[in-house]
């Protein structure tokens, strides 16, 4: 079935992560994605280019100006987050995360990236209300006639 043309490339990969967790793609996609033998199991090694590649995302989300942390920096992450999702994942214990197992995934991304969202939410809630405390009270001033 052809070769890994196009597989290999980690802005495509994120780009499908980015995609399925802003709502524009279902988990469909990043599943092709990381099933890069597409042997329809994602296997240890699949997992960590995931789980590493998620990493990136949520850097570069929390802080656009952030450079992706290299891979090698990451590492030690990647395997304690797989050492901690694997037992909830692998469902049947056989070490590799099959499609049904894979829909987990899905919601523990979802998730994380809501706690990130809230997380932002409320740093730049914090931010505004320290530096104009009275600005909801303030509507009458707050007119900004003619520009
Ligand atoms: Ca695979
Ligand atoms: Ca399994």
């Amino acid at each position: 079935m052809g070769n890994n043309q196009g597989k290999n490339n980690p802005k495509k990969d994120k780009q499908a992560l980015t995609e399925f967790l802003k709502g524009k793609a279902n988990l469909d996609k990043i599943w092709k994605r990381f099933d890069k033998d597409g042997n329809g199991f994602i296997d240890e090694k699949e997992l960590e280019d995931l789980i590493y590649c998620a990493l990136c995302f949520f850097c570069t989300e929390r802080d656009p100006d952030m450079p992706e942390p290299p891979r090698e920096q990451c590492e030690p992450f990647v395997k304690k987050i797989i050492m901690e999702l694997k037992p909830t994942l692998d469902e049947n214990d056989d070490g590799v995360i099959s499609r049904e197992e894979f829909k987990l995934f899905g919601q523990y991304l979802t998730g994380e990236y809501e706690k990130l969202q809230n997380e932002m939410n409320e740093a730049s809630d914090q931010k505004s209300t320290d530096k104009k405390p009275m600005a909801s009270n303030d509507n009458k001033n707050a007119k900004k006639g003619g520009k």
